[in-house]
């Protein structure tokens, strides 16, 4: 280790400990956006990776990216905005979308899971959630619940469902009857603002809206137990709400794609940890 890099591990540190003293001593139940990679990234109790592409797919420029789910050879995405509310079938391959259904006007889009052969959808202000047979895209029923719709996932058993705050939501499917609240933290740290999500391997995986960082949720405890930083990704963003919004997993592949708001690419990605000594 150089000098400079022991100076800087030094500093960085100090930064650490004082932001966390900071965000403790004023009882702040959150981090700023701009500062959740950095506080994450002081905890080396956590495992930190950098997102690298491994293959690149064609997506929608168009598409407001608010819930993406895999099954089959295909993505199922919502997109959101009222007016542009959508659910898509797509093929992951080609990008080509085989199966476009609009929603109406009144809804703004948000999560998508599957239950079974169900496509939930959610709505963000609506209380609404969309069913659809999934081999059709019908839509055949809308069940109501008192949230916010941001994000969806299934864990085998529960839907688990975000709002935008520090708190997921454990959800019978049948009727969206509360099972379990789960507050998200890291070192007693809120981490809220979670948006999309998506359940592999007894871990919730989370975007955080407006930010980089997809956190990795202890479904059990809430604690985040790494996170990945998508910031390596080509991606640019052209305006500030041009965000990672999309977490889809291939189980039987073990393949992680991920994708965001207007971006042009679906991304295939590796998770490679940060060694404390590169
Ligand atoms: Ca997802």
């Amino acid at each position: 280790m150089s000098y400079f890099t022991a100076l800087g591990k030094t500093i960085g540190s100090i930064w650490g400990v004082a932001l966390y003293l900071f965000f403790a001593s004023a009882g702040a139940s959150s981090l700023s956006h701009d500062s959740l990679a950095l506080y994450l990234a002081q905890n080396k109790q956590i495992s930190h990776y950098l997102a690298r592409a491994v293959a690149t797919y064609p997506h929608d420029p168009q598409a407001f990216t608010e819930g993406l789910i895999y099954k089959n050879g295909f993505l199922y995405e919502s997109t959101g905005l009222y007016g542009e509310s959508s659910l898509r079938k797509i093929d992951l391959t080609t990008g080509e979308i085989v199966h476009l259904v609009r929603v109406e006007d009144r809804y703004f889009a948000e999560g998508l899971t599957l239950v079974d052969s169900v496509l939930i959808q959610l709505t963000w202000k609506s209380k609404a959630a969309l069913l659809y047979q999934v081999d059709t895209l019908q839509l055949e029923k809308i069940l109501y619940y008192p949230y916010e719709g941001w994000g969806i996932t299934y864990d085998g058993s529960h839907l688990i469902v975000s709002d935008g705050s520090h708190l997921l939501r454990f959800l019978n499917p049948g009727d969206f009857s509360l099972i379990r609240e789960l507050p998200v933290s890291s070192g007693g740290v809120s981490i809220d603002q979670l948006n999309e999500l998506e359940y592999i391997n007894g871990r919730i995986y989370a975007n955080v809206w407006h930010s980089d960082v997809i956190v990795i949720v202890d479904s059990h405890s809430g604690e985040v137990a790494g996170w990945i930083d998508l910031a390596p990704l080509e991606e640019k963003r052209t305006t500030r709400e041009d965000v990672p919004n999309g977490i889809a997993y291939d189980a039987e592949e073990d393949r992680l794609f991920v994708t965001g708001k207007r971006w042009s690419c679906i991304y295939e990605i590796q998770l490679v940890e940060v060694n404390e000594y590169n």
